[in-house]
């Protein structure tokens, strides 16, 4: 396909006005997929507020519930999922849903052509300690023809399927960062406008980089090859960075290069993030930016998904960095 002619915007431009000027990128150059965008970007505002209030109302602390990962639900993941949840169905775009905090996915009952993959609030376990959390998503195009029952094939698709993929991070500012397949883009959140604005135009990940990220907490059960990685991170004298929110620590490194290693290991046989609504989206955009994103062994996003809430081992982020490991992993 003919690559279009990505349009340069100044920083500042509006979501809303940077969806618009490049709609004909997206691959069905229809308003649908900008519609989705908007809907996840406008529920987000509204996390976005809940999760800077949660220090002052009684939303923090847990539910007593446990989602689909066995964490303990966070109040504010489940009021995350409710307005995701709510905005895509408003919207109309998506016509089904898969979250972390429901067990099967969410027919929404709807013409909409896409599926949406969602971690509405990664990180949770940090809301109560003021550290940064995140929300991840996935855009696919559904398979089956509009208006019949959704199948698995619809569902169960391989990250090479996804049409767009980002993350919103809740830090010291909240952004916005997503790639439809031509790029990475960030967005700022500015909230005296109410409005997401361009403020990291064209992302790059760092060809290489000096900062790993592991919870070396299970390391006496890590694969052999990722102990020799970690010993050669430590032999060159790299820093180690662990905020313990994925969305957190791969933004660290999309901007610093690094990489991001969560590893199978006896408490986690197959590793612990979730292929569909964790690495899927970040892979994704891991590689528009130039990184690189594998399960150790195999490209993330050629991983046929044979169920919802599959785990996978996740090396993320600057190419070198996932190559070395890779090459200490055979
Ligand atoms: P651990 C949060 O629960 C999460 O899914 C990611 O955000 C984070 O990187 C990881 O799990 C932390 O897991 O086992 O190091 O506490």
């Amino acid at each position: 396909m003919m690559e279009s002619s990505r349009i340069a915007l100044p920083i500042g431009t509006a979501l809303d006005r940077f969806i618009k000027n490049n709609q004909e990128q997206f691959q069905y150059a229809s308003g649908e997929l900008s519609q989705l965008l908007r809907d996840i970007a406008l529920a987000s505002k509204v996390v976005n507020r809940e999760v800077n209030k949660a220090g002052l109302i009684d939303i923090m602390g847990p539910m007593g519930s446990m989602n689909t990962a066995g964490d303990q639900q966070q109040k504010l993941d489940v009021l995350a999922n409710i307005r995701f949840t709510r905005a895509l169905t408003k919207g109309g775009e998506a016509c089904a849903l898969i979250s972390e905090e429901t067990e099967s996915f969410v027919d929404l009952n709807n013409e909409g052509k896409y599926v949406i993959a969602i971690d509405p609030l990664d990180g949770s376990s940090n809301i109560d300690v003021n550290v940064s959390i995140g929300t991840i998503f996935s855009i696919y195009r559904r398979k089956t023809p509009v208006g019949t029952p959704i199948q698995d094939e619809d569902i169960l698709q391989k990250g090479s399927e996804q049409v767009a993929a980002g993350y919103v991070l809740y830090g010291s500012s909240t952004m916005l960062v997503y790639t439809a397949g031509h790029g990475v883009n960030g967005f700022t959140y500015e909230p005296s406008l109410g409005e997401y604005v361009l403020s990291h135009p064209d992302m790059k990940m760092p060809e290489d980089g000096k900062i790993f990220s592991v919870n070396e907490g299970g390391y006496h059960t890590f694969p052999e090859g990722v102990k020799k990685y970690l010993s050669y991170c430590k032999e060159k004298q790299f820093v180690g960075r662990y905020i313990g929110s994925l969305v957190a620590d791969f933004h660290r490194n999309l901007l610093k290069g690094g990489i991001y290693i969560y590893p199978a290991s006896a408490k986690a046989p197959e590793g612990k993030l979730r292929l569909m609504y964790e690495c899927n989206a970040l892979a994704f955009v891991a590689e528009q930016a130039g990184g690189k994103a594998t399960d150790g062994k195999r490209r993330i996003l050629d991983i046929q998904p044979k169920s919802l809430h599959q785990r996978a081992p996740f090396f993320v982020g600057s190419k070198q960095m996932v190559e070395m490991a890779e090459g200490l992993l055979d």
